[in-house]
């Protein structure tokens, strides 16, 4: 018996995301100045598995193959983010730019259109110049770094506005600020309790002061747009929040249940009240923070007012159970004085485990935050990134990590879920793009974790189509089909 086709909109857009550090290497090619990632994944000893993008996918160098790949699957939208120091090589807004840097992203611009896929863009996806960081403190100077950003990305505006209509400034702040300066597991790695980073750091205050950077430097970026480019070129402008959706640990203690809304507010809101509200930051974390928490200026809130975006970008992946702490926070906790648990109170499981430890499947709780993001932001949500590895894949041999049925249920269950949310519930969801077109280098974890609809055999650079890109194709085509004949029933 066929199982009923939960519809999608005839018009939803879907297609898959990559980010430049991730896929591209070519790392020295035309001039490309170094970004705090090459600099990451190079530190001795290693912080990211022995691994690092020098080549990754090659992606660089063979553009024009994976754009044929990406057009047999049928995507008509990808989302992929430009590489800063490519551009502007020592990043700064006196510092020159480099032509084959614009050459190179022309290229791609062109290539995807010609085959009627819709480019949209993330200007930074974790990959500062390295001079910016040298120069200043990269993102800790508020003042040096949004003056950077607002020039960059109006380069970007000028010379790649009349073909590209859909940017996004950042790609998720928080993972930036928490990962980048709290945890210290990712680039520059600065922590004050991570081992590794050797004392270099306060995760008590820098992370809350690069948060409201990105926050400021997406509000003038977008602010240059609206004023410079929105006229002639018709673009949008917007942002992308990851998240998680938390779950109180035990439904019946309201400490939970507030611990579970705080945690939401300590991941989301942080970034989104200001950006989206043009509104301070969440009271809860005005409470914890206090004076750790950079204050707004009333100017400062006139242009997030006035520049607020249309659409919100969200990346998400899985869920967790929160749970109220009893004692005052600590000045290094980020989570708003909220532990995060796997397993609840009673021992039940959030979801199957998928193949990296901070995945398991939760579409019900994806379908909650969709819920919660509608009803207090008010605005069209497009999913820009959602995704998992399978159980066991980095070790798996490749006849098996190409029938990959454990990502295609995690897919048809997530689309399963906005299909709800659109239908029983009302959420306006625009589009979707899976994490990820292909495998490539995932961050802290190297290339052991494998994200792709291809697989990618890093040794020959062979492209294989996993089970997943016929899935996608192939649900895709099924469910915005099925809408259209609802409409004539
Ligand atoms: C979110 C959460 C974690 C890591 C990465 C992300 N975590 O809890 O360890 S974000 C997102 C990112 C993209 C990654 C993808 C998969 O934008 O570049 O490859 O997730 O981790």
């Amino acid at each position: 018996m066929s199982r009923k086709v939960l519809p999608l909109p005839a018009d939803f857009k879907w297609g898959y995301a990559t980010a430049a550090y991730q896929i591209e290497g070519a790392v020295d090619a035309d001039d490309r100045g170094a970004s705090i990632w090459d600099t990451f994944s190079h530190l001795s000893p290693t912080r990211t598995k022995d691994a690092h993008g020098d080549i990754a996918c090659d992606h660089f160098n063979r553009y024009q193959s994976d754009i044929d790949l990406m057009a047999s699957y049928g995507a008509k939208h990808y989302r992929f983010s430009l590489s800063w120091s490519r551009i502007i090589p020592l990043g700064g807004r006196n510092d020159p730019i480099n032509e084959a840097g614009i050459s190179f992203y022309n290229k791609l611009i062109d290539g995807l259109l010609e085959k009627g896929i819709e480019p949209w863009i993330t200007l930074y996806h974790w990959d500062l110049p390295q001079a910016l960081e040298d120069r200043y403190g990269g993102w800790l100077n508020q003042e040096e770094v949004q003056k950077d950003f607002v020039r960059y990305t109006s380069v970007c505006f000028e010379r790649f506005g009349d073909r590209v209509k859909q940017w996004i400034t950042f790609n998720e702040p928080y993972i930036v600020a928490i990962f980048g300066y709290a945890t210290g597991i990712m680039a520059p790695g600065r922590s004050s309790t991570n081992p590794a980073s050797n004392g270099v750091g306060n995760s008590a205050t820098e992370p809350w002061i690069v948060g409201k950077s990105l926050i400021m430097s997406h509000a003038l970026a977008t602010e240059a747009y609206n004023q410079k480019f929105a006229k002639t070129q018709a673009g949008q402008v917007t942002i992308v929040l990851n998240g998680y959706y938390y779950e109180p640990w035990d439904a019946d203690n309201p400490q939970d249940v507030e611990a579970a809304q705080r945690r939401l507010e300590f991941y989301i809101g942080w970034f989104a009240d200001p950006i989206f509200l043009a509104q301070n930051y969440p009271a809860s974390m005005r409470e914890q923070l206090g004076s750790r928490l950079p204050a707004f200026t009333e100017t400062e809130l006139r242009i997030l007012a006035e520049n607020k975006p249309k659409w919100y970008g969200m990346n998400h992946y899985t869920a967790e159970f929160a749970r109220a702490e009893p004692s005052p926070p600590a000045s290094i906790n980020f989570t708003g004085n909220v532990t995060e648990h796997i397993n609840n109170k009673a021992g039940v499981e959030i979801g199957p485990q998928s193949g990296v430890s901070w995945l398991q499947v939760c579409p019900e709780q994806f379908r909650k935050l969709l819920n919660w993001v509608w009803n207090r932001y008010g605005c069209m949500i497009i999913i820009t990134e959602n995704g998992c590895p399978c159980p066991g894949e980095s070790g798996m041999d490749f006849a098996q990590s190409i029938e990959d049925d454990f990502r295609v249920k995690y897919f048809e269950l997530y689309l399963d879920a906005i299909s709800k949310a659109i239908n029983d519930d009302g959420v306006p969801v625009g589009g979707y793009f899976a994490w990820s077109f292909m495998d490539n280098f995932e961050w802290q974890n190297g290339y052991d974790i494998r994200f792709g609809v291809t697989h990618v055999n890093y040794d020959t650079q062979e492209r294989t189509p996993r089970k997943s890109a016929r899935y996608l194709k192939s649900t895709f085509n099924e469910r915005m089909a099925a809408n259209t004949m609802a409409r004539y029933r």
